[in-house]
């Protein structure tokens, strides 16, 4: 366990409250900010963390309409989507925490690069107002955490696997504006060599089972930076939420979420691969069906398709329901969506209520007329542009990653 200083004195307790976004999540901090709201460059949360009010250590607020709570993480409610548009509102985006939302303050953050993969070999700061002063870029980009759809391996498969019990709500977009990771890395004067980055978090290290992993830090090849990765500022047209990496996050498109770091506070720059608990450990697909020793390690998501409907909702019959969903591709835009309404037996084509982009999610809709009453599996299948279709079964991982088969969305007609 690394040792704490100790918890902050009541000044900067006042200072971080001042800080607070909202008033909602003044009230929430006012209680419990000794538990989770340090800033983490001056002080780190101490014990209190697992006494404290807020158990998940987030600090928006998170009604259940909206939320799952599942230990440190939110996961977001699917059919909460069907009131949203493209984008989800920051106050509904889930929110994966490997340890606790740390509040930061944009004033007296900075980023470091460091490492032998850069010219001068010294480290290099950015401060935020550096930043904010280069020439920005603005997208939009689902954050997807690798790991969504995860419990759908045991409950359609009887597979057992570890890790958070996601269903399908662990996804979001949102529009991105921030500064190019290739502008960040030039003017940082990174070298012709250097073939790897390790961007890292500055939340709390990383402890389970008595190890301490350090800090959240994933290897990011030097091509995908180069590519389309941006250090984000705002997300939606706002400052970055504290939950979402305040002040400046990673967004890596297409990428399982892992790779899209919150809160940076440093990248490495190397001449040579890098490694992390991130790349080793986790993130790679350990199985029968892989290579033993696990497979690379993982990087661009899967296919997917949802109903915005609850899992088990009841659906009156002899009535005409406008069925919704959402589908999403990271690897091409979405070409079609087909719904079944009869277990599998019959397929027909979903109407697709947006122009299908990468990166993004299309919504559609069917029509549904139910006679019969009783139980009845709704199931939805994407198919992109690359000519990818969602299978009936996924290729089992013990670590539960990359589910992407068709969905068996049981509801009853009465
Ligand atoms: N520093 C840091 N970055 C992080 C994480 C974290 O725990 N700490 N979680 C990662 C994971 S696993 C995912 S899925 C995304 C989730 O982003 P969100 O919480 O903004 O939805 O952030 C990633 N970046
Ligand atoms: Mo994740």
């Amino acid at each position: 366990m690394p040792s704490y200083p100790p918890a902050p004195d009541r000044r900067s307790l006042l200072k971080l409250l001042a800080a607070a976004p909202a008033a909602s999540a003044l009230g929430g901090l006012a209680a419990t900010a000794p538990a989770h709201a340090v800033p983490a460059q001056t002080a780190r949360a101490s014990g209190a963390v697992a006494s404290g009010a807020v158990a998940s250590g987030i600090v928006k607020s998170l009604p259940s309409e909206w939320f799952t709570v599942r230990g440190t993480n939110a996961e977001a409610r699917f059919d909460s989507f069907a009131d949203t548009g493209l984008l989800t509102p920051a106050d509904r985006f889930f929110v994966r925490n490997h340890t606790s939302t740390p509040v930061l303050d944009a004033s007296d953050w900075r980023l470091t690069l460091w490492g032998d993969g850069l010219h001068g070999r010294s480290p290099v700061h950015f401060t935020y107002g550096q930043l904010r002063d280069l020439p920005s870029v603005t997208r939009t980009a689902l954050i997807e955490c690798a790991g969504n759809g995860r419990s759908l391996y045991t409950s359609q498969q009887g597979e057992p696997v570890t890790g958070t019990s996601w269903t399908l709500g662990a996804v979001g977009a949102a529009r991105w504006r921030g500064v190019r990771l290739s502008d960040v890395l030039r003017r940082a004067g990174i070298a012709h060599d250097a073939v790897a980055l390790q961007p890292r978090g500055l939340d709390d290290p990383y402890v389970s089972g008595g190890v301490d992993y350090g800090r959240v830090r994933r290897p990011l090849p030097v091509a995908k930076a180069f590519d389309d990765v941006i250090l984000a500022y705002e997300m939606n047209g706002e400052p970055l939420p504290y939950d979402h990496g305040h002040p400046v996050r990673l967004v890596v498109p297409s990428w399982v979420g892992i790779a899209s770091i919150k809160w940076l506070g440093d990248i490495e720059v190397s001449a040579r691969p890098l490694t992390s608990p991130w790349s080793t450990d986790w993130y790679r697909l350990f199985g029968p069906a892989h290579p033993s020793g696990g497979s690379d390690p993982i990087t661009v998501q899967t296919i997917k398709s949802a109903y915005e409907l609850p899992f088990g909702a009841t659906l009156e019959a002899d009535r005409v329901h406008r069925l919704t969903g959402r589908a999403w591709s990271a690897h091409a835009p979405v070409r079609s969506v087909e719904v079944s309404t009869d277990g599998g037996t019959h397929w027909r084509r979903a109407r697709l209520l947006d122009t299908p982009r990468r990166d993004g999610w299309v919504r559609w809709t069917v029509p549904w007329r139910p006679h019969r009453t009783g139980p009845v599996t709704l199931l939805s299948r994407t198919t992109d542009a690359a000519g990818n279709t969602q299978p009936e079964r996924a290729v089992h991982n013990t670590q539960g990653y990359l589910f992407g088969a068709v969905v068996r969305h049981p509801v009853t007609v009465a």
